[in-house]
């Protein structure tokens, strides 16, 4: 395995991921996959100058008291400024999947109306200023030669936890009464746009949930992955099965 570049590295994690979408049929192909995820990670920290920079894998302790803040069919979700031990902690997106991760949880992904709302009033009544979500730009090695996907900005979205894709940008998503994405941002144009390559040549490859930041109410935004950000987590079925049918008793 060769060492990542730095510009590369959220590019790779996800390039690891987001194709093994088939290989997740059954809990035996999952487990071969995940073997195969642990060796990559095990064989990419021996070069690698800043470890961490691949997925975690779960650690079934943490997921047996993962913390439980709220729950909606048939998942749990906590934001980390509510847990005494990340409520301090600001990181970027691939740490803030990795939090989630150990948990047996992923950052949250908001496919309805419904579960958006209950996000959004998470945000508001509690003054979040801003959170990372699994919101994903295919923008990496793997998602060349998808004519599915573009124009990228807007069918070139994706949620990373389940790898489901996100509605056009453009449009009002089927059942949704709104387009979550805002209207404004830093070009005064509405979102995805991009803004931070015009400034220094970093893509706004994640989707953020920003609460009022360009005086445009709670919404969502593209954002460069580097940023440093308190998380949602919400459970991860597919973390959850793995970690269940490999540590028999074990209360999730
Ligand atoms: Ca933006």
């Amino acid at each position: 395995m060769t060492k990542p570049k730095p510009a590369a590295r959220y590019y790779n994690s996800d390039s690891v991921i987001f194709p093994a979408v088939y290989l997740f049929k059954s809990t035996i192909k999952m487990q071969a996959w995940l073997l195969v995820a642990c060796a990559a990670a095990l064989a990419t920290l021996a070069v690698a100058q800043k470890p961490g920079r691949f997925l975690s894998l779960p650690n079934p302790q943490k997921c047996a008291s993962r913390p439980k803040e709220f729950f909606y069919r048939g998942h749990n979700y906590f934001y980390s400024g509510h847990v005494p031990a990340l409520a301090n902690r600001k990181v970027d997106w691939l740490d803030g999947r990795n939090i989630c991760r150990e948990y047996c949880m992923d950052l949250v992904s908001m496919e309805t109306q419904e579960e958006n709302n209950l996000i959004f009033k998470l945000i508001q009544q509690n003054d979040v200023p801003y959170i990372w979500t699994s919101g994903r730009l295919c923008d990496f090695k793997g998602c060349e030669n998808r004519k599915d996907l573009e124009p990228k900005n807007v069918f070139g979205w994706f949620w990373s936890a389940n790898r489901e894709k996100l509605s056009p940008t453009t449009q009002i998503p089927n059942g949704w009464g709104y387009n979550p994405w805002s209207q404004t941002g830093h070009k005064k144009q509405r979102q995805p746009d991009n803004a931070e390559f015009d400034i220094n040549g970093t893509s706004e490859s994640c989707l953020s949930v920003l609460n009022n930041v360009y005086n445009d109410g709670i919404a969502w935004h593209d954002v460069a992955c580097y940023h440093e950000k308190p998380v949602v987590c919400e459970d991860s079925d597919e973390l959850l099965n793995y970690v269940a049918s490999t540590n028999p008793g074990l209360r999730l």
